[in-house]
């Protein structure tokens, strides 16, 4: 008897809600890095075992939106918990709950969607503060499940699922049993060049960055990849190309590299840099980048 269910993964930037989806699926589906907001769009991962198929929605972190981009994530990070039949909400083991915490908590409780609370990174916590931890989230919501996990080196990873297992419903699978996203190739591989500049950059760039896949093609075990990086300001083009054209570079070389693995062939990666002033809050440039608010419109009105 096959079953199903959907489970949204929300809570604040840098929790390490991608982290925890990629381990629960045992592949790198959702770009990671310790900047926050990471995560600019809902990724659905897929993880079919057995008769059991479980849909996860990564979402991007909840925080105050202070550009157009900022609106467009917070509105898919919030479309995204909508879309769960239970909501795993992802929290840092050593904060107290703040303000994004209680919203969704007072989500939970006027929809009445079942939850559960994972609280990660106990890698970095003792005993005491995990406790203190728990005993603060109980006080605000009775969780249908806790569950303290460390989703870097995946220390009680194995429990959300069994959690999450409790929710499954019989019904037709919604995805193949052989795929584990809904992401396409060309915008896979932007996510992996973004993954890597965020890496490589710090401070203010990374956030004023975005990644456009503008060819793809795939010939005798060979894939060219064009991809256009696109930055706020030219003082920005001349951080990302680095000295001599070292940064990007290597962040050409870490990206292929990794591009290669899930080709399984050789992969030719061309990387263009371009200025386009203030992107973040120009709604069409917005948009052209690939940050659409009307996708929701359509899966709203299906
Ligand atoms: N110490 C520790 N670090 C972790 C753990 N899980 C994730 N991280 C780190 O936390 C940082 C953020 O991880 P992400 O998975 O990108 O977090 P996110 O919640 O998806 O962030 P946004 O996409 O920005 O909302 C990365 O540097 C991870 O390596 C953990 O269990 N322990
Ligand atoms: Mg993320």
């Amino acid at each position: 008897m096959k079953k199903t269910v959907f489970v949204s993964i929300v809570g604040r930037p840098n929790v390490g809600k991608s982290t925890l989806m990629n381990r629960i699926l045992g592949e790198k589906v959702a770009i990671v890095s310790s900047k926050p907001q990471t995560t600019r769009e809902c990724v659905r991962g897929i993880l079919t075992r057995g008769e059991d198929q479980f849909v996860f929605f990564d979402t991007p972190g909840m925080h105050r939106a202070q550009s157009r981009l900022g609106d467009y994530m917070v509105d898919a990070a919030e479309n995204g918990m909508m879309q769960g039949d239970v909501v795993m909400i992802v929290a840092d083991v050593t904060r107290q709950p703040s303000e994004t915490e209680k919203k969704v908590v007072n989500y939970l409780k006027k929809s009445k969607r079942p939850s559960v609370l994972v609280l990660n990174k106990i890698d970095t916590a003792n005993r005491e503060t995990i406790a203190a931890t728990i005993a603060a989230y109980a006080a605000i919501h009775s969780f249908d499940a806790v569950v303290p996990v460390c989703a870097k080196n995946g220390t009680h990873v194995d429990e959300v699922l069994d959690e999450l297992s409790h929710f499954l419903r019989e019904s037709e699978w919604f995805y193949p049993e052989d795929e584990i996203t809904d992401q396409s190739m060309r915008r896979y591989a932007s996510e992996i060049v973004r993954e890597k500049l965020l890496r490589a950059l710090d401070r203010e760039v990374p956030h004023g960055i975005a990644v456009v896949t503008e060819g793809y093609t795939e010939e005798e075990g060979l894939t060219k990849i064009r991809c256009e990086i696109i930055c706020e300001k030219p003082g920005h083009k001349k951080i990302i190309i680095g000295k001599g054209g070292e940064l990007i570079k290597r962040v050409g070389t870490y990206a292929r590299e990794e591009l290669e693995k899930v080709t399984g062939g050789k992969v030719y990666l061309d990387l263009w840099v371009k200025v386009k002033e203030n992107w973040r809050d120009r709604e069409g440039l917005v948009r052209t980048l690939g940050y659409d608010r009307r996708e929701f419109e359509k899966k709203d009105g299906e």
